[in-house]
C-alpha cells in the first residue's frame, strides 16, 4: 500500500507529464506555424511519449489500490522565441523533471517503498536519454547554424529523427546523429 505521500507525489508527475505533453505538443504548433514541419512532428511524437509517460503513473496508481487524480494544468507559453531557444527550454523543462524524479526516488527510498522505488527507475533511465537527445539536438543546431540554408537543413535532419523515432530502430543517441541528407 503507497502512503498519501506516494499518492500525492506520483500525481504531482502525472500533472508535470501532462505538461510536458502540452508544452511539446504548444511547441509543435509553434514550429508548424514557422514552416518547420519535421520540428513541428518531432516534437508532436515527444508531446504523445510524455502522455506515455503519464499513463505508466496512472496505471501504477491504479496497481497499487490508489486514485490518480486530474488536476488542473498550467496553459504553457506560446512563444518561443528562436529555435535555438526553443530547443534550450526544452533541455531545461527536461532537468527540471529530472529533478522531480530525483525527488520521487529519494522519497520512496527512505520510506522503504521499494515498489516504487522499483518502479521509477525506469524514468531515472528515460530522463538521462531524454536529456541526452535534447543536448545532442543543440549540438546539431550549434554544427548547423540557422543562418542561410542551415534551418532547412536542421528541420529536414529533425524530419529524418522523427521518422527514425516512429519506426523504433534507434535510442536516442542514434536520433540525435546528424544522418545522410537525402
Ligand atoms: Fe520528457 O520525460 Fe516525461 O516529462
Amino acid at each position: 500500500m503507497l502512503s498519501d505521500k506516494t499518492v500525492e507525489l506520483l500525481n504531482g508527475q502525472i500533472n508535470l507529464e501532462f505538461y510536458s505533453s502540452n508544452l511539446y505538443l504548444q511547441m509543435s504548433a509553434w514550429a508548424a506555424y514557422k514552416g518547420l514541419e519535421g520540428t513541428a512532428t518531432f516534437l508532436r511524437d515527444h508531446a504523445a511519449e510524455e502522455l506515455g509517460h503519464m499513463h505508466r503513473l496512472f496505471d501504477y496508481l491504479l496497481e497499487s489500490d490508489a486514485m490518480p487524480e486530474i488536476g488542473s494544468i498550467d496553459a504553457p507559453p506560446t512563444d518561443f522565441g528562436s529555435v535555438k531557444e526553443m530547443f534550450q527550454q526544452i533541455l531545461q523543462h527536461e532537468q527540471h523533471v529530472t529533478a522531480r524524479i530525483n525527488e520521487l526516488v529519494d522519497a520512496a527510498f527512505s520510506q522503504k517503498d521499494f515498489s516504487t522505488f522499483n518502479f521509477l527507475q525506469w524514468y531515472v533511465a528515460e530522463q538521462r536519454e531524454e536529456e541526452h537527445l535534447f543536448k545532442s539536438i543543440l549540438d546539431m543546431l550549434e554544427m548547423i547554424g540557422t543562418e542561410g540554408q542551415g534551418l532547412f537543413l536542421f528541420d529536414q535532419q529533425l524530419t529524418q529523427m522523427a521518422a527514425r523515432r516512429q519506426a523504433g530502430g534507434s535510442s536516442a543517441a542514434d536520433e540525435a546523429a546528424p544522418a545522410e541528407s537525402a
